[in-house]
């Protein structure tokens, strides 16, 4: 009896992610998703430019790499000239938060009917661990080296909740995958986010907050620690926005 198997959506392809890096579990769990969806088929990913830049030979679905942040433009147009596809974008928090927010604000506000997951591991990752616009207060990394000084690089940016003071999204939710129940939750929002698309409901972005052992200076196990200890506290997991649910509570 098979009691453990790859995803079909998932390629055969070794993953070039760091040891310890929780890019890994998020691309294993988009991809049981678009299979418990039967949506392989005429799913669409747009992978972005980060650590997850070769996303594309991750997925067995078909795929396009976008410029720097700008994914959720790119699937807006996709989605929009094949409606009848499923297409979802694939960001890191420089890519997302930094360069493409203004994609990510605008893709939001108009409710584009396609599903964003977004990876907070509060640095770049590819570049070699510049601070981002979601690194902590007083975290060091390579453009931070005493700590980020909030008087002098201003605060990091809680994407959850910035877009939930928009009409636009239908579904917004933070989750993380530093443990089981953690990656359990994560597989239920994301499974969420791929749902709404295909009933029509809108923008649904899941913000997984995530691991770099690499840049953190940190083994694997010490970086899925410093994930509850520090990144949890200032990120609070949570269904930030579910507008049709709420409706219906009405
Ligand atoms: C227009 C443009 N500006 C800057 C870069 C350089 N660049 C490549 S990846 C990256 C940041 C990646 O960080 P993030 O999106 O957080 O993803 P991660 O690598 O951490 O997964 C930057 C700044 C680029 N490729 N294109
Ligand atoms: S640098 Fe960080 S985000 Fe990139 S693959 Fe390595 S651990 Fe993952």
């Amino acid at each position: 009896m098979v009691v453990f198997d790859k995803p079909h959506a998932l390629s055969d392809l070794p993953m070039h992610y760091c040891p310890g890096c929780t890019h890994g579990i998020v691309h294993r769990l988009v991809a049981e998703v678009i299979d418990e969806l039967e949506i392989e088929g005429k799913t669409i990913g747009i992978a972005p430019v980060g650590c997850s830049v070769m996303a594309y030979d991750y997925f067995n679905c078909d795929m396009i790499e976008a410029a720097h942040g700008r994914a959720p433009a790119v699937a807006t147009g996709v989605k929009r000239a094949l409606p009848e596809n499923i297409v979802f974008t694939y960001q890191g928090d420089g890519d997302l938060a930094s360069i493409g927010m203004a994609e990510t604000v605008h893709s939001a506000a108009r409710n584009e009917n396609i599903t964003v997951i977004f990876i907070n591991n509060a640095i770049y990752g590819m570049t070699g661990g510049q601070m981002a616009p979601t690194t902590l207060p007083g975290q060091v990394t390579q453009t931070s080296p005493y700590g980020r000084d909030v008087n002098h690089c201003g605060y990091p940016i809680k994407v959850c909740e910035m877009l939930s003071t928009l009409d636009g999204p239908e579904y917004l939710e933070r989750v993380a995958v530093n443990n089981v129940k953690n990656v359990k939750n994560a597989k239920k929002a994301i499974k969420k986010a791929f749902q709404n698309q295909v009933e029509g409901k809108g923008f649904s972005l899941v913000e997984v907050i995530s691991s770099c052992p690499t840049n953190w200076g940190l083994t694997p196990q010490k970086a899925l620690e410093w994930v509850d200890e520090k990144m949890i506290p200032y990120y609070p997991l949570g269904v930030y926005k579910d507008r049709s649910a709420k409706e219906a509570e009405k």
